[in-house]
């Protein structure tokens, strides 16, 4: 039985005030001539210094994704306000996160491929094209944020593990290690989250140009709280989406439940591709929350990816009926 667990993207907005309270706050600071989280101390929180990949940062800035018609979120703001269960379900984890172990860093391709294999990150890094782009990220909270990613295409990470013909969907998989994420312990309480936290897409959503492997950020290695070393980012879809520090990845033939489709099917399904006139089940859609300013925008359909990814719904019209969300 599915024991209902209350996230923090459950509570309305009018009710959010820890984090209207911080972002006043941080303006407050701001004003005041004092410097904000992560900035104060110098040190950046989540990025440490001697990553044997910092020099590859920042990339070469791929010009058809230099803009993405939106202000960059100052990083400050990224790095200190996620979503990233494993280390608590408030919105304040990234020193939490800092217990996260990114070296060595292995991740295992499985499934359906021509031979299952391991891979070290560093090693994988040095296998592909990295490049920058701009991306406008939607959490299915209503809220959204403008980041400056670094990394390489899902394509030739598809390329890479040499699917065979049964592979149908690509599963990406975080970690599951209990002991550095206080987040995964069994609930004292009986309920807890069907870990590791997954997510899956189709082998074509996979080879679109937009699917991207982030693997910094802000012309660094990706912060630990952003989901380093590795984590996907689908800018067309609601946030959850893009599972972070990765360490899985499977091809299967079956579409596989991810994470918080085993939670919430009614609410986070599959597709979860952004979608202003489809609301959540306890929230509009039609609007966002830019975090820097705190003003509401419109939401777009495909968080305004539509020319690149709407051709792929096309004949999926039955099934996913009015409710591209779903
Ligand atoms: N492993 C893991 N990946 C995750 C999540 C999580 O809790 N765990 N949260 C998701 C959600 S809901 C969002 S909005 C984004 C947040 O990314 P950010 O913290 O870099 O803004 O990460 C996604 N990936
Ligand atoms: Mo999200």
């Amino acid at each position: 039985m599915l024991i209902k667990t209350i996230h923090s993207w459950e509570i309305p907005e009018s009710r959010a005030t820890c984090e209207q309270v911080f972002l006043n706050r941080r303006r407050f600071l701001a004003a005041a001539g004092f410097a904000g989280i992560g900035i104060a101390s110098g040190v950046r929180p989540g990025f440490a210094s001697d990553d044997p990949t910092a020099a590859l940062y920042p990339a070469k800035v791929n010009p058809a994704y230099a803009d993405a018609g939106r202000k960059i979120t100052p990083e400050a703001i990224n790095t200190t306000y996620n979503n990233f269960y494993e280390f608590g379900t408030s919105k304040r984890i990234s020193k939490a996160a800092e217990a996260l172990v990114i070296r060595p860093w292995e991740i295992a391709f499985e499934g359906e491929i021509e031979t299952p294999f391991k891979l070290q990150f560093d090693d994988l890094i040095k296998k592909v094209q990295l490049e920058d782009r701009v991306y406008r990220h939607r959490c299915v909270e209503a809220w959204s944020m403008t980041v400056p990613w670094s990394g390489f295409t899902v394509k030739q990470l598809v390329q890479l593990a040499k699917p065979n013909s049964n592979a149908k969907f690509v599963k990406f998989e975080t970690f599951n290690n209990p002991e550095m994420a206080p987040g995964q312990k069994p609930s004292l309480f009986g309920s807890s989250y069907p870990w590791p936290y997954s997510e899956s897409v189709t082998m074509a959503e996979a080879n679109n140009d937009l699917a991207f492997m982030a693997t910094g950020a802000y012309g660094k290695p990706l912060a630990k709280s952003m989901g380093a070393p590795i984590r996907l980012h689908l800018p067309w879809k609601y946030g959850f989406k893009s599972a972070k520090s990765i360490n899985r990845i499977t091809f299967t033939s079956e579409r596989p439940k991810s994470f918080w489709e085993v939670l919430g099917p009614n609410e986070y399904g599959f597709w979860a591709n952004v979608n202003p006139e489809i609301s959540h089940p306890r929230w509009s859609q039609a609007t966002e929350r830019d975090l820097e300013t705190g003003k509401k925008i419109p939401t777009v359909i495909y968080n305004g990816y539509g020319e690149q990814v709407a051709s792929l719904y096309d004949g999926l019209k039955d099934e996913l009926g009015a409710a591209l969300f779903k």
